[in-house]
């Protein structure tokens, strides 16, 4: 088989899979097929050409996304809420250019962009932006499988239109992988799919496995069309996945009956609806009724109501967050919403329960709206039989048994408990964070798994784990746990101004760290100093100082400070500090530089007192340029920013002569 062919056999595979979804050949055939030809594309790299399926997983980086014109303006829809806003719709349409057929789409959530082919090779993606100007985010397109590279129809010129959407078994999979890294999940996947479009490294995109479906003809050479649906028919000839035209009807009440069955099945679609379209399929009749400022007046949106059920409200059960806010949850009969079941929603707070009279007991309504996270609507007092039973807040946290209070003003109830676990877990995790003590891989769900194991009762304790107890905890394994000693030794070197603010002082963030760093050079100078001496810093205070001195005063943190001492965690401030030459002055790095990676650039001024800004601005002092820059530096000149090559940049810091 030549290069060409097996090209051509796998970009057929990957069509019926990706855009048609029917797969003929198993993925281990598939990869198997992949894989050859990016060995033979690596032996000859000249033979790669722009629609070889290897193109597709991205790794270009970008510094930013340029501008992009729409030529053609992308319109925003005409929302409507009823039926009857529909058949107004449709009269104001018949009314101007007499009668009229409709087709009805599913109105994806998701992000709209352009998609622009010229003879027939897909040369720019860009986003909606304002609908006059997005940003080019080609690399990130081409990521997409069911993107065509090429069409199957050379025609001159192409504009297309899409709404980019991530599957929910693509955000699932994101979000589990999310949650194994400790890193937030996403909400929904339509934040999700935004996230990815907009990153400036294609290989994050690729992962992401985001999906498109094709709604609309921009602008086309070639070829024309009559209707609508005829445009879309010719889109998918061509290679696109689009949006399905069912039927095309003859009254808008036809139209809108479609609307309500694509309402009933939007739990089985495997991704994210919020509504249905309609729209004219006349191109003519299209033209006829133009557009106002905003909107087409030949289309209409109809948004669904969010779902909504009803079910039992079986018991109201209370959290402890890491800042010790107690939080009610229902606890509810499991009901389907939106494709999944749900049992258990937030109440918020008190206020919350109160003002919607909601009792343990009581028939309530659930709903999920645009977001995943369902939410009590209300309750149905009418429905109820006598037995259901007022909710009150617990007087005492249940977690550690400390005294419940409301402050003055606050919705919230706090647990008062100094060494709460949900406090405590909170604490640790912020000792190891970026910014404080830096230990990579202890995250909130590690930090939760040792406080159940009872392996740590402070942050001070990180510094005792041992190997055996920490690799039977689930998840880890040899490898991860000497990585994770081997972080936590390393953050016995860090400076004095990292562990002050890791210790989680109140008002102490990493600014006043450094200040105090700076001024006492080892902790347990700060630890003697009065909060005179502490306030008298520059930029401090007094209810700063007073912080630093009544935490220094409870006898836990001292037994913590005593702890860190011990372990051999640094108390000195080492950072060495170069001096105040940059002071004042805001630094842009760009490019790739030829020694200094972006940080230790970056470090260099931060030492000697200079800021690191990510955009160019007429605030701007001087810019770093390195090879292959990109916009930044274009945008220094246009300004008349001083540029700097690596070496003068060094003279200046003066760290060569
Ligand atoms: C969809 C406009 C027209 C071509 C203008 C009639 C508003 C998002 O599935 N048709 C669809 C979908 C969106 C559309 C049009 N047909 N416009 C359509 C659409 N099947 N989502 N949109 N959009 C796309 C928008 N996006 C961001 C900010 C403001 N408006």
């Amino acid at each position: 088989m030549t290069v060409e062919e097996l090209r051509e056999k796998i970009n057929y595979y990957a069509e019926l899979y990706y855009t048609k979804d029917e797969p003929e050949i198993s993925d281990f055939e598939y990869d198997e097929l992949m894989r050859e030809l990016k060995r033979l594309e690596a032996e000859d790299p000249s033979i790669i050409t722009p629609d070889s399926p290897t193109q597709r997983v991205g790794g270009r980086i970008l510094e930013g996304f340029e501008e992009v014109r729409h030529v053609v303006r992308m319109e925003s829809l005409n929302d409507v809420f009823s039926k009857a806003e529909v058949i107004d719709f449709g009269r104001k349409c018949e009314e101007a250019v007499g009668a009229v057929q409709y087709v009805t789409e599913l109105k994806i959530d998701g992000l709209s962009v352009s998609l622009e082919y010229e003879n027939g090779v897909l040369v720019r993606g860009s986003t909606r932006g304002d609908g006059d100007v997005g940003e080019d985010v080609t690399e990130n397109i081409k990521t997409i499988r069911s993107v065509p590279l090429v069409l199957k129809e050379k025609i001159p010129y192409l504009e297309v239109r899409g709404e980019v959407y991530m599957p929910h078994r693509s955000f699932d999979a994101l979000n589990r992988i999310r949650e194994e890294n400790e890193q937030p999940p996403f909400k929904n996947p339509r934040n999700a799919a935004a996230g990815a479009i907009r990153q400036l490294d294609s290989s994050v995109a690729a992962e992401r496995r985001l999906d498109i479906f094709v709604f609309n003809v921009q602008r086309a050479e070639g070829i024309e069309f009559e209707t609508h649906k005829e445009s879309i028919d010719f889109l998918g000839r061509v290679g696109f996945k689009t949006i399905p035209i069912k039927k095309v009807h003859e009254t808008i009440e036809e139209a809108f009956d479609e609307v309500l069955e694509i309402g009933e099945s939007r739990g089985e679609l495997g991704f994210d609806i919020d509504g249905a379209v309609i729209k004219v399929n006349s191109l003519a009749a299209r033209a006829a009724l133009g557009s106002t400022s905003k909107f087409p007046r030949w289309a209409a949106a109809y948004k669904f109501p969010p779902e909504q059920k009803e079910t039992k409200l079986r018991d109201i059960v209370v959290q402890v967050g890491r800042t010790g806010v107690l939080t009610p949850n229902a606890i509810f009969d499991p009901i389907r919403l939106a494709g999944t079941s749900v049992s258990r929603a937030t109440l918020h707070n008190m206020d919350f329960i109160k003002e919607r009279d909601i009792k343990i007991g009581d028939v309530i309504v659930v709903q999920k709206a645009g977001e995943i996270i369902p939410e009590v609507v209300k309750a149905l007092p009418e429905k109820r039989s006598g037995g259901e039973i007022e909710f009150e807040m617990p007087l005492v946290c249940p977690i550690c048994g400390a005294p419940v209070v409301r402050e003055e003003g606050e919705a919230a109830y706090r647990c008062t408990g100094g060494e709460c676990p949900a406090q405590l877990a909170r604490n640790v995790v912020h000792f190891a964070s970026k910014g404080a003590m830096d230990i990579e891989g202890v995250g909130p769900a590690l930090v939760e798994r040792l406080l159940e194991k009872s392996l740590i009762s402070s942050a001070a304790d990180l510094y005792y784990l041992k190997r055996e107890d920490i690799i039977p905890l689930d998840k880890m394994g040899e490898k991860s746990a000497d990585n994770l000693l081997a972080a936590i030794e390393k953050s016995k070197e860090n400076d004095l101004s990292a562990l002050i603010y890791a210790l989680g002082i109140r008002n102490i963030g990493q600014k006043a760290g450094k200040d105090l760093a700076k001024r006492f050079k080892t902790l347990d100078n700060l630890i003697a100093a009065s909060a005179e001496d502490i306030a008298a810093v520059e930029n401090f205070a007094m209810i700063s100082a007073e912080s630093v001195k009544s935490f220094f005063a409870v006898e836990q943190n001292m037994d913590i400070v005593e702890k860190l001492r011990q372990a051999g965690v640094n108390f000195n401030s080492i950072e060495d500090d170069a001096g105040d030459k940059f002071a004042g002055m805001t630094f842009v790095l760009t490019g790739t530089l030829p020694t200094l990676k972006r940080d230790e650039a970056a470090k260099i001024i931060e030492q000697n007192g200079g800021k690191v800004a990510g955009s160019v601005s007429k605030k701007t002092s001087f810019v770093v340029v390195g090879a292959d820059a990109g916009s930044k530096l274009a945008k220094a000149e246009a300004l008349g920013i001083a540029l700097l090559t690596e070496e003068e940049f060094l003279k200046m810091a003066g760290e060569v002569t």
